[in-house]
């Protein structure tokens, strides 16, 4: 069965004991609590698209990142259709928080990551994100918030 590939990004600023998180207000995945990206376009490295996303949803200028995560998301309903999702952590940044239309940003505690209103497969990798190791993963999604199958493993190179 053939596969395409969509690249994404998200981007999670941790400034201990706090985490950066936005409400994505419209699109895809509305309603949940999310870092801020996007997708990579065509002539854009997945850094660029980091950094673009970053600055459009909300209004932040990231000055050196660190790609921590790379985990691909498949649905059951459309198989053969994988997003590939490279997770960044915010190293150096200028700019305080704006809302956009895409993004109402908010500071979270570590204890009160709101994982109830978060995609599914955050609640396992979040915990490797936060202490700072590198990790890839497979995430396969059924009805609702359901996760069919999961494979996650810390590496120690992306
Ligand atoms: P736009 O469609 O707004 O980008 N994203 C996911 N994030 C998590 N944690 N889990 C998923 O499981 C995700 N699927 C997509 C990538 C969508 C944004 O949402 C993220 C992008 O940052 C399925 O361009």
């Amino acid at each position: 069965m053939s596969e395409t590939r969509k690249v994404m990004t998200i981007c999670l600023i941790h400034d201990h004991p706090k985490v950066l998180l936005g409400m994505k207000k419209r699109g895809f995945g509305a309603g949940r609590w999310n870092g801020f990206g996007g997708k990579v376009n065509e002539g854009e490295t997945v850094e660029e698209a980091a950094k673009r996303e970053m600055l459009e949803e909300v209004g932040i200028t990231v000055k050196s990142l660190e790609r921590r995560g790379v985990l691909d998301f498949e649905f059951n309903a459309k198989r053969g259709e994988i997003l590939e999702v490279h997770i960044f952590k915010v190293l150096d940044y200028f700019g305080e928080p704006v809302e956009s239309e895409e993004m109402r940003p908010a500071w979270f505690n570590l204890d009160e990551i709101p994982f109830t209103e978060m995609w599914p497969d955050d609640i396992h990798w979040f915990p490797l994100f936060l202490r700072g190791s590198k990790f890839k993963g497979y995430f396969l999604f059924g009805e609702g918030d359901s996760v069919l199958e999961r494979e996650l493993q810390e590496v120690q190179v992306l």
